[in-house]
């Protein structure tokens, strides 16, 4: 009976376990059409393995004419671009690269699933970016930094021997979207990464990910000289020191030819660097770059520095590189968070792009929602990129962009790249939550073309991972394109920034003030709210964190009427009765922002109610449960900084608005327990 009874519940859970849906096929839905064309519908003369997966996922997926592959040298100069002409009967896709001819590939099947007419194509696709990285903070006992979908991918007491078949998804999934490099491990570098063994374990990986056109690099620690090869020092001018380093790369380039190069965090937040030896970041990454320069290696020196001092945090990069211009190798390129703080919901650009003017610049973002809600709010992060490869730096006069900087377009770059720090884990969806895998997906997208905009990626985002039905496309893509905005309302609207719980960087701490650890990891330091008013003076009169940008800026920021209100509070202390353009008062206006917050995530818990008929249970039931929690941090956010920052304005919050539902004191007393050192 009972063996019975457990037959039939296996037998009605039977299509639900057939459908269940759990997002692992990201946006790479092609259906798949068995004897999808045929090989004699595919010509291509050349052999090569980056070919045979191109013809592999047309062989599958491809439903339409004709497709010949070319690699012509005459298109050189489109790097890994590709051209795509079509008529009824054929489609050619010509490429200098076999990579490029597996990325138009990508292109013709993307058209297909987003239902786009493809008789008539005459496409010219140019990279942006030489190099298109992830960054992965991922050490090597499987936990990731900042990671928010489980483990490591990467299953290194495996490695060399047993081979996950995760790891080919994932180079499947970056290509499709044109990533063609990745850094394996965590910026906080172990010194092991770089032991033989594990080097054998790394040219595994990177087998498996060269034909689908995917470079690796290694973060490394400044230390390994003297950690792993003994040396009584790790001094950059120390010969000894050059030869462990000489060494090391000619092992590493014997394993893997085309190795990509070096990522390095040094002398910032404890990490090893080339100060401790009175030696600078030139010295440094100048050694290393010497050792890489004959294998047409690279170094990604990061540009992540600052220590506890007098000084401004947001001001000490650019007082630590802006002097070193001109000093380094041209293989070394510097890396540098796009805001002068840490990937803060909205930060002002890092004034180090543009300053620079004889050194090569890419920008690091942070895929992985360190700050922004982590795994559970849904927060689209295209538009936070585009703003920052948008802003306008003026170092060369008007119209001297971030883009342009950094992807040669202003200034001849023998280099150019952009990474981002991947949100990626061993999740059966990737990423956490799924709206993250958007992300990922963004990210390679503007690598690929910086010229996109949100809402086109959103589009394609969408008709691939969900359906192309117009009556989920449009709400949808409209809460993802004001999601983050969304959430800057009710994190940090108007510039403020910092002040989350010091250690799991989730949830609001506007009252860390951390006595006896160090002053810039305390909220306090970034908002400093008092009785006259709150905000960080970055003005002539505060730390003067505004010289550091070109004019018109550094005036147009300085001055109170004319700086930007979204970046009010990071450069002014402003009064509480400071007059808003709309009239409002600086409290009134801070009040309705977290209101605003708050009310538009309730809205998403709407719409979303409303999309469940056009997609799977499953995903519809995990995004409507991630949209209950991230309203009710919203809340969180909005009663604990609302609270706390009235304690000083001594203000009424406005009628209108939401009454807060909780008690400051029991806010002050949540303990999450996710723990982290900063
Ligand atoms: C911060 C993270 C920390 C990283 C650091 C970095 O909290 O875990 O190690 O950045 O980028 O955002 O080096």
């Amino acid at each position: 009976m009972h063996n019975f009874r457990s037959y039939i519940v296996i037998f009605l859970l039977f299509p639900l376990i057939l459908f269940a849906e759990s997002g692992s096929k990201l946006w790479l839905r092609f259906p798949n059409v068995k004897n999808g064309i045929s090989a004699d519908k595919i010509i291509s003369k050349s052999k090569n393995p980056t070919l045979e997966i191109a013809k592999k996922e047309l062989m599958n997926y491809w439903r339409g004419q004709t497709v010949e592959l070319r690699t012509e040298k005459s298109l050189k100069n489109l790097k890994e671009g590709y051209t795509i002409k079509s008529s009824s009967e054929k489609i050619i896709i010509s490429a200098a690269k076999e990579s490029g001819l597996l990325y138009g590939v990508y292109h013709i099947l993307r058209l297909q699933q987003t239902k786009a007419d493809i008789n008539n194509l005459n496409i010219t696709e140019k990279p942006s970016y030489d190099v298109r990285i992830l960054n992965h903070w991922d050490n090597l006992d499987g936990t990731i930094e900042r990671g928010y979908a489980g483990h490591s991918l990467w299953k290194w007491e495996d490695l060399p021997n047993k081979i996950s078949p995760r790891y080919e998804e994932y180079a499947r999934a970056n290509a499709s979207i044109g990533i063609n490099s990745v850094v394996l491990n965590n910026v906080n570098a172990s010194p092991n990464m770089l032991r033989t063994d594990y080097l054998q374990k790394v040219k595994v990986l990177a087998d498996l990910f060269r034909p689908y056109g995917i470079k690796v690099y290694l973060s490394v620690n400044f230390s390994s000289p003297k950690v792993l090869g003994g040396l009584e020092n790790s001094d950059p001018l120390n010969k000894n020191v050059q030869q462990w380093w000489k060494e090391k790369a000619s092992e590493i380039y014997k394993l893997i030819p085309d190795f990509g190069g070096f990522l390095v965090k040094a002398n910032s937040e404890g990490q090893p660097g080339p100060q401790d030896y009175g030696r600078t970041h030139a010295d440094g990454a100048n050694m290393m770059a010497d050792m890489l320069k004959p294998y047409g290696g690279i170094v990604m020196w990061r540009a992540f520095v600052y220590s506890p001092s007098k000084e401004d945090r947001a001001k000490q990069a650019y007082l630590e590189f802006v002097p070193l211009d001109g000093k380094f190798r041209d293989n070394v390129i510097i890396q540098i968070k796009n805001g002068p703080v840490d990937f803060q919901p909205r930060e002002a650009f890092n004034p180090l792009f543009g300053a620079l003017k004889k050194t090569s610049e890419m920008v690091e973002f942070q895929i992985t929602q360190e700050y922004l809600g982590q795994n559970n709010h849904l927060v689209y992060l295209a538009p936070l990129f585009k703003e920052t490869l948008d802003s306008d730096t003026y170092s060369d006069g008007k119209g001297s962009t971030i883009s342009k900087i950094t992807d040669g377009t202003l200034r001849h770059a023998k280099l150019t790249a952009i990474s981002a720090v991947a949100n990626i884990g061993e999740d059966e969806n990737w990423t956490g939550h799924l709206f993250a895998q958007a992300n990922w997906y963004a990210f390679g997208r503007l690598a690929w073309n910086h010229e996109l905009t949100s809402e086109q990626i959103a589009d394609e985002w969408i008709k691939m991972t969900f359906t192309n039905d117009k009556n989920f496309l449009n709400p949808v893509k409209e809460m993802m394109l004001s999601s983050r905005e969304t959430a800057v309302d009710y994190m940090m609207p108007l510039g403020l920034h910092h002040i989350f719980a010091g250690t799991h960087h989730y949830g609001p701490e506007p009252w860390g003030d951390y006595k006896g650890g160090r002053p810039d990891w305390s909220p306090v330091y970034y908002h400093k709210a008092d009785a006259n008013g709150i905000g960080f003076d970055r003005t002539k009169t505060g730390s003067n964190a505004v010289s550091q940008y070109f004019p018109p800026l550094n005036e147009t920021y300085g001055n109170i009427k004319t700086c930007p209100e979204n970046l009010l509070l990071w450069f002014h202390h402003v009064p509480w009765d400071y007059q808003m353009k709309d009239g409002k008062t600086l409290w009134e206006e801070l009040c309705f922002k977290y209101d605003t917050g708050v009310k538009n995530v309730r809205e998403y818990q709407k719409t979303w109610d409303k999309m469940q008929p056009y997609i799977d249970e499953q995903r519809f039931a995990e995004v409507q449960a991630k949209l209950k929690i991230q309203a009710k941090d919203a809340v969180w956010w909005k009663d604990a900084c609302l609270l706390y920052f009235q304690t000083f304005s001594k203000l009424t919050i406005p009628y209108e608005i939401e009454r807060s539902v909780h008690e400051l004191e029991d806010l002050k007393k949540i303990k999450l327990n996710m723990g982290h050192h900063n």
